[in-house]
């Protein structure tokens, strides 16, 4: 097998690697477009995925959109874009507008919640999403339906206690989830070395006795292949795994953050060259399927798009002021006394 060769042996055709270049581009370009706006006083806050981006596609790719129960943390971008979110949703929640999806504009940036698309509710409290998705698993098998249930989250994520309360039911009644964690090297300013006693992620799975794989996760076909073993693994009734895919955080942990302060420009920029766009721009044209012009031509189209949705959002009205409680407080429903 030639390095060309690899995304036939996967099952992936030309048309699926083009979507998953614009997945990887689109995020891309949508998440830096935020920090902008930020900087120009129009969205408040937000947190990016820059240089997460072939962890997320190859993931979201090897998944059934609206039939798993997908649980992404608040740095995939691109895998709600690649479940059917759109830019301009995304961005109706970036600027807190009353029509965004997700929350009608109440939640912070980047937490996700379209239960239409069977993407459950993003929680802020760091690992709460990992016992989250093992009951959507456990309700999936109790009402009969092939669903699995992935979840990401950070390097950070596995310190908490939920980390290992979630890997242990899971593996004890063999649900069919997907533990994913971006090993993005940071919880916010501690590098992972400070937080963990083994090296790996994926070597805390021997203590459940499930599968733990640590991929390259700058090499989107090698995230797609992983997934998708772990998922067939899941349908097959086989139980749950474990994979890390290492990648690193470009932006500083969100805006309200100067990630100088605790790691150096030489660092990022090392990470920076291993640019997992750049990567896979390299595959498609070593595979003479997107030339490198063809390339930065979609790039420049993938940014105007993601301008033109950034200004229909900003137009989109506000929530009204006397809405202000609503999906916070549960209302009280019509004609019922309370
Ligand atoms: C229980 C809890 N503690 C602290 C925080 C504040 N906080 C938000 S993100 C974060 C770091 C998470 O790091 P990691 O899991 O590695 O994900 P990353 O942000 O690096 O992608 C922290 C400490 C929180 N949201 N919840």
């Amino acid at each position: 097998m030639t390095s060309i060769d690899r995304h036939k042996t996967l099952g992936l055709s030309e048309s699926d690697l083009r979507r998953m270049y614009y997945l990887m581009l689109a995020a891309r370009a949508l998440d830096e477009r935020a920090w902008v706006l930020v900087r120009q006083g129009k969205i408040a806050f937000t947190v990016g995925g820059e240089g997460q981006e072939a962890a997320q596609v190859g993931a979201a790719m090897a998944l059934k959109p609206g039939v798993d129960w997908v649980l992404p943390y608040y740095r995939d971008t691109a895998v709600v874009l690649a479940l059917g979110m759109t830019l301009e949703e995304v961005f109706l929640a970036e600027f807190g507008k009353a029509n965004d999806p997700n929350s009608g504009g109440r939640q912070m940036s980047k937490h996700w919640s379209r239960p239409e698309l069977r993407i459950f509710s993003c929680s802020s409290p760091v690992a709460t999403q990992l016992p989250h998705a093992v009951g959507c698993a456990l309700a999936a098998r109790l009402s009969g339906e092939e669903a699995l249930a992935w979840v990401s989250f950070g390097d950070g994520a596995v310190s908490k206690g939920d980390f290992h309360e979630a890997l242990n039911f899971a593996a004890i009644y063999r649900l069919p989830v997907i533990f994913f964690c971006e090993n993005n090297q940071y919880a916010i300013s501690t590098p992972f070395r400070l937080q963990s006693p083994v090296p790996r992620v994926a070597d805390r799975a021997a203590a459940y006795g499930i599968p733990g794989i640590t991929v390259d996760g700058n090499d989107v076909l090698a995230v797609y292949e992983a997934v998708r073993a772990a998922a067939g693994r899941a349908r097959a009734g086989e139980g749950p795994s474990l994979i890390e895919a290492v990648t690193y955080r470009f932006a500083p942990h969100t805006s309200n953050d100067n990630d100088r302060l605790y790691r150096s420009e030489e660092e990022i920029a090392a990470w920076k060259s291993k640019d997992p766009i750049k990567r896979f721009g390299g595959y498609l044209a070593e595979c003479g399927i997107l030339s490198p012009e063809a390339g930065a031509e979609l790039a420049r189209q993938v940014h105007a798009e993601v301008a033109a949705a950034a200004r229909r959002a900003l137009l989109a009205p506000e929530p009204l002021p006397e809405t202000a409680g609503r999906f916070v407080y549960a209302e009280p429903e019509s004609g019922r006394e309370h």
